[in-house]
């Protein structure tokens, strides 16, 4: 048997460059670029393994190793934040590693990984970890636990990774490289996938077999539904007289879009969509209502409580979406859940239809020829959908052109530049709920606001991973104030690599949506606003003189201030069209008001405090026991 001396990492690089994905006939990189962070734990592993793999030869020389793509970052969470943007941007059928050092490089990326596991999104975790062979502990940054001599810091991911392992011994690599691809490519079990590489192990050789760096094809797989699965939806179908489809995250990454509006268009059945799903069909498709669920359209809401079979298709139905389980009230309800993984067909007590999306809408559009909604029914939906979009309009149209925008206006002017080219990116505070109610999606992939964690400071990391898994299209990342505050940093990567992002700042001095969640619990906006500390101890003084727009000319950004609508069309349409990395800046309508949008009419579970001395929070109890009644357990 033939064998390649190379050390752990080299040998980890060298596979990692040679593993592809399939699926509808074409192939992808799997691992395509790694982000990485160099100290003690990678540099001379890994680090001195990607070098190798730097470069590819001159044209004319004997073919070398493969290239992997190296990519420098600033903070590990943001590389992965990166990577999601990246895979979330490729269907799911390419993802980016990401090369941490031991200790607090590592731990920075508990938070990526749970974004990148809750959302299903793939991305491969390398955290440097402590020696394997333990010559001197406790080495710099090692955390040591006297009841226990197996643990490091690194285990924290475990909770947060579709698959962990530690490659303790240079061969216990090919297993777990392995398994690692399995399941990265794996549309029911993906998610962050951690191999945990102690530092001595990275740099020790070991003879690897030759087949270990075959070129390895995974296949993404399209599982058909069972038929008696399938005859149990179509006959639920059939007999509903107000069907709904819940359109998820799932539909977006099977590319079941143009099969969802084929079903849609045949059967008349409206389509709500969840954060995930928004853009499953375009805004002016007859038969798409919107968001649903506490972030939702009225529209959505109105048909979500009166419909008699709920169709979810690719969805995991959080409790945005559910209303906190008060949303469907139709006494006879039931559901059909078609999803790839078991885990999400069975829950609301559905009949399950566990299959790839494109594939079960096809099938179920198949086995329903010639069936129709009632004509009362759709004509019903025809009317709020017409409703809802009045709405946004008037939300979107501004009084006067030299006022400052609400922030739904700013969503206003960014619709009369768009194309079906432009991504949006969002992940918290007060746009994601914005977004959902009025943005009128206008493509697949346009819609791309990351809401299974909602993590502040997703977005700017995750619109460079978007746009480079995108050239050529704009790429907006919608940031408040807040956000911008928590994760700046990646704008001097999108510098550094000359990827012309968006960063639109929305500045309302604080935490505007959660100022208002604590108004509605009886937390009265207490520690929610950006302001100086009063006598009080409170923090009701002034706004502080911070300048955001300064701070992102200082990392490297071209920078555009405005003031005014006038001003926001623009600057806004000038960064479309830049070429460099750019900010536009613009002071929404007051601080701690609300955006402009139109209530969604569905409520979200946040428990208030059963006894209280204040008035506030006595009155948000007993607000809050009205809503709880109407909690309901489909079973
Ligand atoms: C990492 C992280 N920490 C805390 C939260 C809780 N949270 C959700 S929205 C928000 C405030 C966001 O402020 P900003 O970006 O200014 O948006 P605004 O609410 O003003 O629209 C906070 C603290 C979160 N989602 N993510
Ligand atoms: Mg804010």
């Amino acid at each position: 048997m033939s064998t390649r001396r190379l050390t752990t990492a080299q040998a980890l690089v060298a596979f990692l460059a040679r593993q592809f994905t399939e699926r509808d006939g074409r192939r992808h990189r799997l691992v395509a670029a790694t982000w990485g962070i160099f100290g003690h734990g990678n540099v001379a592993g890994i680090g001195q393994a990607l070098v190798e793999h730097a470069t590819a030869p001159p044209p004319g020389t004997p073919p070398g190793p493969p290239v992997m793509p190296f990519l420098q970052g600033r903070n590990e969470q943001a590389m992965v934040h990166a990577a999601v943007g990246h895979a979330r941007q490729s269907n799911r059928l390419s993802a980016h590693a990401v090369t941490t050092s031991i200790g607090p490089g590592a731990t920075n990326l508990v938070t990526g990984a749970a974004l990148a596991t809750v959302n299903r999104l793939p991305v491969l975790l390398l955290p440097g970890d402590t020696f394997a062979t333990r010559p001197a502990d406790p080495v710099l940054q090692q955390l040591e636990v006297p009841w226990a001599g197996d643990v490091s810091v690194n285990d924290t991911l475990r909770p947060v990774s579709a698959y962990f392992d530690r490659i303790t011994r240079p061969e216990a690599l090919v297993p777990a490289a392995l398994a690692a691809m399995r399941v990265l490519s794996d549309p029911a079990a993906t998610g962050a996938v951690t191999l945990a590489l102690p530092q001595d192990v990275q740099a020790e050789a070991y003879d690897w077999p030759e087949e270990f760096f075959a070129e390895r094809v995974w296949r993404v797989r399209r599982p058909r539904p069972d038929t008696a699965e399938l005859d149990a939806a179509v006959r639920a179908v059939r007999a509903a007289r107000r069907p709904l489809v819940v359109a998820g995250g799932g539909v977006h990454h099977s590319a079941a879009e143009a099969a969802l509006d084929a079903f849609a268009a045949a059967t008349g059945i409206p389509v709500a969509s969840t954060q995930a799903g928004k853009g499953s069909l375009r805004y002016d498709h007859p038969a798409d209502v919107g968001g649903i669920g506490h972030t939702g359209t009225s529209t959505a809401n109105r048909l979500a409580r009166t419909a008699d079979l709920v169709l979810g298709v690719g969805t995991r139905y959080t409790d945005f979406t559910t209303a906190s389980s008060t949303l469907f009230a139709h006494p006879g309800v039931r559901f059909v859940n078609l999803n790839i993984t078991g885990f999400d067909a069975h829950k609301m007590a559905a009949l399950p239809l566990v299959a790839d999306a494109r594939e079960g809408l096809e099938q179920l559009a198949e086995a329903l020829t010639g069936h129709t909604v009632p004509a009362p029914y759709a004509a019903e939906y025809a009317r709020l959908r017409a409703g809802w979009d009045a709405r946004v309009t008037a939300a979107y149209t501004p009084a006067d052109e030299n006022a400052r925008p609400t922030q739904a206006q700013v969503l206003g002017v960014l619709d009369t530049l768009v194309t079906a080219d432009d991504i949006l990116i969002n992940a918290a505070g007060s746009l994601p709920g914005d977004l959902h109610r009025l943005w009128r999606t206008r493509s697949r992939d346009q819609y791309h606001v990351e809401y299974g964690y909602s993590c502040m400071g997703y977005e700017i990391p995750a619109a460079i991973g978007t746009a480079l898994a995108a050239p050529g299209r704009p790429v907006w990342a919608l940031v408040g104030d807040g956000t911008y505050l928590m994760n700046p940093t990646e704008i001097v990567t999108a510098v550094q690599e000359h990827v012309p992002i968006k960063v639109v700042v929305l500045q309302n001095h604080g935490y505007a949506s959660i100022g208002g969640l604590s108004e509605a619990v009886g937390a009265e906006r207490y520690g929610t606003a950006y302001r100086y500390r009063a006598a009080d101890t409170t923090y009701t003084g002034d706004p502080l003189p911070v300048d955001l727009a300064a701070n992102a000319a200082s990392l490297g950004m071209r920078v555009l201030r405005a003031h005014t609508v006038r001003d926001l069309r623009e600057a806004l349409a000038d960064a479309r069209a830049a070429t460099v990395p750019t900010c536009v800046y613009v002071e929404t309508e007051t601080a701690d008001t609300v955006s402009g949008a139109p209530a969604s009419e569905a409520w979200w579970d946040v428990p208030v405090a059963e006894t209280a001395t204040r008035t506030s929070a006595v009155k948000a109890r007993e607000e809050y026991d009205r809503h709880v009644a109407a909690r309901r357990r489909h079973l």
